[in-house]
C-alpha cells in the first residue's frame, strides 16, 4: 500500500486530495496544525479513530514553521509521496503578514525537502509543491504556460516564488522527483469563506435570506480562470505518476471577471441585478427577482452589492488565464467541471446554510456573523 503525506490536509484541496487518494487504496497521512478548537470540519467525513485496528488516514500535529516536527514525522511515516499543500494562501494576508508568509509557504517547502534529503529518502519519497498562477502577476504574456516569466506581486506571490525555484533546485541538484504543479484559481464549496467566489456564493445566499444586507467587494473588474478543486487535485497526483519529474501549469483556458461571478451567484438564487454606477460609486441592485423560496428578504431595487476600497489590494494581479495544453497533450488531463457549474454548486450548498441559519434565527437561536477579510 502506498503512502501519501499532506500538508494543509484541513484546506480545501487537502480534503480533497486525501479523499482522492484513499478511493486509490493510500494510507494517507496529513499534518494538522495544533488549534485550540478544532479546525478538521473539511475531513471530519473522512476522519478514521486511530484507536480501531490499521487506519488508512492519520493525522499528525505539525507546522510548517518547525522543521523538527517535519522531519519527525517524514522519518516515521516514510512516505512515498509528499504533497505539500500547506500554505498561508491568501493573497491579501500576505501584505498584512509578509514575513509569516514567507516562513511559511518559501521555508517551510525548504523544510520539507530537506528533511525528505537528511533522512535519506531523496531517491524513494516523490514531492509536490502547490505552485500557483499568482506567480505570473504582472502578466507577461497571454495565456500563461510553463515558460511565461514570472512577475510576482504580493507578498504571497514573492514567497511561492522561491517555493518553486528551491523545488526545481533539489529535482536539478539531488536528482529528487520533485515537480511544481501551476495551478491557477480552482473553488468548491469547500473554498475558504473570504476567498473571492466563496465570500460572493456565500453573501448573496445570506442576504437572500435576510441575515446581511450587502456584499461589499473589492476590484470586481479582477479576470481569473477558475476550474474545480476536484478536478484539480486529480492532476496533482497524475503529476507525481510520471517516469520523470516535471511542472504542469493547470487551468480552464477560460477567464470570466468577478462582476461576472457575481451575477451568475444572483442568477442562482433566481436574482437578476443591474450594476450601475463606475469605480468605488459602482453598485448593483437587484432588478427582478424569482418567485419562490430562495430570496424571500428581497425585493427590487434593493442595493446589494457595493464596493469598499478596503478591499483593494497594494498591488493587484489584474488578470490571469492559463493554457494547460502540456498537461491535455501529456497526461490527457482535462477539466470536468466548468467555472459557471461550479459556481451553480457553490450557491446550492450555501443557500442550504443560509436557509437553516433563517431558520434557527427566526426560532430564537444565535447563528454565525460573518467575520471579513
Ligand atoms: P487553504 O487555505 O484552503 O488551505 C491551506 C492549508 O494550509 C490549511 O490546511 C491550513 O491549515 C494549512 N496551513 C496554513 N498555515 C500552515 C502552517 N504554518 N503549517 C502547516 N499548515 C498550515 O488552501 P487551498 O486548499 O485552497 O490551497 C492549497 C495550496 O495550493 C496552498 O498552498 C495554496 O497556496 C495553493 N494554491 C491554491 C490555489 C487555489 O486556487 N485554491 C491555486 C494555486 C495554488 P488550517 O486549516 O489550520 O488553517
Ligand atoms: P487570489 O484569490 O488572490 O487570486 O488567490 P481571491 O479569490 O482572494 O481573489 C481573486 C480576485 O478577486 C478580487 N477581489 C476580491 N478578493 C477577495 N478575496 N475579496 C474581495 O472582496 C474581493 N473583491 C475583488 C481580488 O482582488 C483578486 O483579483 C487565490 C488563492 O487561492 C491563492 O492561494 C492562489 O495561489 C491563487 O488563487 C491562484
Amino acid at each position: 500500500m502506498k503512502k501519501a503525506l499532506v500538508t494543509g490536509i484541513t484546506g480545501q484541496d487537502g480534503s480533497y486530495l486525501a479523499e482522492f487518494l484513499l478511493g486509490r487504496g493510500y494510507e494517507v497521512h496529513g499534518i494538522k496544525r495544533r488549534a485550540s478548537s478544532f479546525n478538521t470540519q473539511r475531513i471530519d467525513h473522512i476522519y478514521q479513530d486511530p484507536h480501531e485496528p490499521n487506519p488508512r488516514m492519520v493525522l499528525h500535529y505539525g507546522d510548517l514553521t518547525d522543521s523538527s516536527n517535519l522531519t519527525r514525522i517524514i522519518q516515521q511515516v516514510q512516505p512515498d509521496e509528499v504533497y505539500n499543500l500547506g500554505a498561508q494562501s491568501h493573497v491579501a494576508v500576505s501584505f498584512e503578514s509578509p514575513e509569516y508568509t514567507a516562513d511559511v509557504d518559501a521555508m517551510g517547502t525548504l523544510r520539507l525537502l530537506e528533511a525528505i534529503r537528511l533522512l535519506g529518502l531523496d531517491k524513494k519519497t516523490r514531492f509536490y509543491q502547490a505552485s500557483t498562477s499568482e506567480l505570473y502577476g504582472l502578466v507577461q504574456e497571454i495565456p500563461q504556460k510553463e515558460t511565461t516569466p514570472f512577475y510576482p506581486r504580493s507578498p504571497y506571490a514573492v514567497a511561492k516564488l522561491y517555493a518553486y525555484w528551491i523545488t526545481v533546485n533539489y529535482r536539478e541538484a539531488y536528482g529528487m522527483y520533485a515537480c511544481n504543479g501551476i495551478l491557477f484559481n480552482h473553488e468548491s464549496p469547500r473554498r475558504g469563506e473570504t476567498f473571492v467566489t466563496r465570500k460572493i456564493t456565500r453573501g448573496l445566499a445570506n442576504i437572500a435570506q435576510g441575515l446581511e444586507s450587502c456584499l461589499y467587494m473589492g476590484n470586481m473588474d479582477a479576470l481569473r480562470d477558475w476550474g474545480h478543486a476536484k478536478d484539480y487535485v486529480r492532476m496533482q497526483w497524475m503529476m507525481l505518476q510520471q517516469e520523470q519529474p516535471e511542472d504542469f501549469v493547470i487551468a480552464t483556458g477560460v477567464q470570466y471577471s468577478v462582476r461576472e461571478f457575481i451575477r451568475w451567484s444572483a442568477t442562482g438564487l433566481g436574482i437578476t441585478l443591474r450594476f450601475e454606477g463606475k469605480g468605488v460609486e459602482e453598485y448593483a441592485v437587484v432588478a427582478h427577482i424569482e418567485e419562490g423560496d430562495k430570496a424571500p428578504a428581497l425585493k427590487t431595487g434593493d442595493v446589494i452589492v457595493r464596493v469598499d476600497p478596503r478591499y483593494f489590494r497594494p498591488a493587484e494581479v489584474e488578470t490571469l488565464l492559463g493554457d494547460p495544453s502540456k498537461a491535455k497533450e501529456k497526461l490527457g488531463w482535462m477539466p470536468e467541471i466548468t467555472a459557471q457549474q461550479m459556481c451553480a454548486e457553490m450557491v446550492v450548498e450555501d443557500l442550504k446554510i443560509a436557509q437553516r441559519h433563517a431558520f434557527l434565527k427566526a426560532h430564537g437561536h444565535d447563528v454565525p456573523v460573518t467575520t471579513e477579510i
